[in-house]
């Protein structure tokens, strides 16, 4: 097992390595704009790994690795549409640098891009990735919807929010680390032992990221702070509020994640001043 840093630079330059088509334009550039701009490629990495873990060889599990990360990309370009995000690791979003038409028909080539790098593999292996794909995929969506559901509520309940981001979120990472563990062909016990860690990470991994919506530092954040606020997520933040017992800073918080705010600076720095 090498250094973290040794995994993300594998990413990075297959990624770089791969053979975009140049026509159209308008279809393949932004693509390649997403995928160079980074990120911290957690979710190949843990792919990379668990293929070691389990006896392979990284570069064995490299296409499937490539497959979760143009996959992730393709859901962070729909995600940003659909938050009407202006930012996504410190630069423009692919619908504000070009358009939503753009973004949506990229993102959507984005999808089948992914599919096929489980061409890469034996028929069994193949098999086995694809179903979990497209599980995955089904899940993400799923979860999604219920997110987008959560903005016109305010009654979201702890285990709904827990559905929500263990399918927004955290079957990706489950879904990573299993398959790195399918390519090295462990046992189906093995395979969801792994899944399971993955999911529990990723819990972990959005509940973190919806703390930082309001306190991650602006300049290394790479969002917009106070991004969820604005759309009135039903975040980690917001379940905290639910549980204030000084009923004036509750109902002031309750307000801020329920309401459309005007001026989101001003927001982020009542919510942080509450917590704090
Ligand atoms: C699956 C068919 C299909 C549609 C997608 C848009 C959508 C439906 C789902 C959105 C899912 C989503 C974007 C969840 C948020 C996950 C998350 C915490 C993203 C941020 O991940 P990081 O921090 O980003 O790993 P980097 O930039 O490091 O890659």
């Amino acid at each position: 097992m090498q250094a973290l840093s040794f995994y993300q630079q594998s990413i990075a330059s297959h990624l770089a390595s791969l053979q975009l088509q140049k026509e159209p334009t308008h279809l393949y550039q932004p693509i390649k704009y997403i995928l160079d701009l980074g990120g911290k490629r957690l979710r190949p990495v843990l792919t990379l790994m668990a293929a070691e873990i389990f006896g392979a060889t990284y570069t064995q599990a490299l296409s499937a690795a490539t497959a979760v990360e143009v996959f992730h990309n393709f859901s962070l370009v729909h995600d940003d549409i659909m938050d009407d995000a202006p930012l996504r690791r410190g630069n423009q979003t692919v619908h504000e640098k070009w358009d939503i038409n753009t973004g949506i028909l990229s993102g959507d080539a984005m999808l089948i891009l992914a599919y096929q790098h489980f061409e890469d593999y034996e028929p069994i292996v193949f098999k086995e990735l694809a179903k979990l794909f497209s599980k995955t995929a089904l899940e993400v969506c799923e979860g999604q919807q219920y997110d987008v559901d959560f903005e016109t509520r305010n009654n979201v309940t702890i285990s709904e929010y827990l559905k929500m981001i263990e399918y927004k979120t955290a079957v990706l990472v489950g879904a990573a680390l299993k398959m790195g563990a399918i390519v090295a062909q462990t046992s189906i016990e093995n395979q969801e032992l792994i899944y399971n860690f993955g999911l529990n990470l990723g819990i972990a991994f959005q509940l973190q990221d919806d703390y930082l919506d309001a306190f991650g530092d602006p300049e290394t954040f790479g969002k917009q702070v106070g991004g969820d606020i604005i759309e009135n997520k039903k975040t980690y933040l917001y379940l905290k509020a639910l549980e204030f017992s000084n009923q004036e800073e509750k109902s002031q918080l309750l307000t801020l994640f329920t309401t459309k705010p005007t001026n989101i600076d001003d927001k982020v720095a009542v919510v942080k001043d509450i917590f704090i």
